[in-house]
């Protein structure tokens, strides 16, 4: 069986990063390992969230697993709380890499043209240091703009800002960088992302749904790790993930206040798995 590593926060509630990343990677067949680098109540959308840091136990899960021999098809990461945790993540890289396993960075931290609450323009910067690492990153179009510093346009921009923005993320060093959130159509909404290895731009759009829903990014960050893992290849990958979120989507229309109590993907599992057999 593949077997990965995720690393990101447990938000108690309010569906999204390990709450989302641990059930669907695991429903695709793929070992689901966790580094929890925090507990929150909920996420930091919701007031008065709680917040355990568990940074300082990172080094001491991996420094076991070495002795346990333990390796990973892929190492995934998502929300990172600080600064010293991306540090972490650098020495994690260095460590658990092989000659055959896929890094993959989701650089959380903002949307809609908005660091969400405890991020600002270091961070980004340092998240860009750590997407040099990087074989796949999928950042939205705000988190791509802060980490090139490039301005963030919220719609009506071209093919070329987005051609722009894939090759600034190539040259941070990333051999796959891939763009959520784009949209050239009202009522489309796609990804888009460059193969460096065919020199390629490949680009998938489905219909927009008149809903916006917390953490649809960690399902479709998890849903790729899943089906690339699962060797469907890149862009079946992203197709994969792109019709996934949109059915889990689907499964809110009559729930709309549910906004920040995340998508209800739990009723779309059987689709995914589904989808890759
Ligand atoms: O969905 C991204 C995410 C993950 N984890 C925490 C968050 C957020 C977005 O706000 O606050 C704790």
């Amino acid at each position: 069986m593949k077997r990965i590593v995720t690393i990101q926060d447990i938000s108690c509630v309010g569906k999204c990063s390990l709450t989302v990343a641990l059930p669907i990677i695991s429903a695709m067949s793929v070992e689901t390992a966790i580094i929890p680098t925090a507990v929150l109540s909920t996420h930091t959308a919701f007031k008065g969230f709680t917040f355990t840091d568990l940074t300082d136990d990172i080094k001491d899960i991996v420094n076991h697993w070495k002795s346990e021999d333990l390796d990973f098809d892929a190492i995934y990461t998502g929300y990172l709380g600080s600064l010293r945790q991306i540090e972490i993540m650098k020495w994690l890289f260095d460590t658990l890499k092989t000659d055959t396993n896929s890094i993959i960075v989701d650089p959380v931290m903002a949307d809609h043209g908005k660091f969400y609450t405890g991020f600002n323009q270091d961070f980004a910067d340092n998240m860009a240091n750590l997407c040099q690492k990087a074989d796949i990153v999928v950042p939205n179009l705000t988190e791509a703009t802060f980490m090139l510093k490039m301005p963030y346009i919220e719609s009506g921009y071209d093919k070329q800002y987005i051609y722009d923005i894939l090759q600034g993320l190539f040259k941070l060093g990333v051999k796959y960088p891939i763009l959520t959130g784009v949209s050239f159509e009202e009522e489309k909404l796609g990804v888009m992302a460059y193969i460096s290895d065919t020199d390629e731009y490949f680009e998938y759009y489905n219909d927009k749904l008149p809903i916006a829903l917390h953490g649809t990014g960690d399902i479709f960050a998890s849903a790729f790790t899943g089906a690339y893992v699962n060797e469907k290849g890149l862009k079946e990958s992203l197709k994969i993930a792109t019709d996934f979120v949109c059915e889990c989507m689907k499964c809110n229309l009559n729930d709309k206040d549910a906004r920040w109590y995340g998508a209800n993907f739990e009723e779309a599992i059987p689709y995914l798995i589904n989808r890759i057999k």
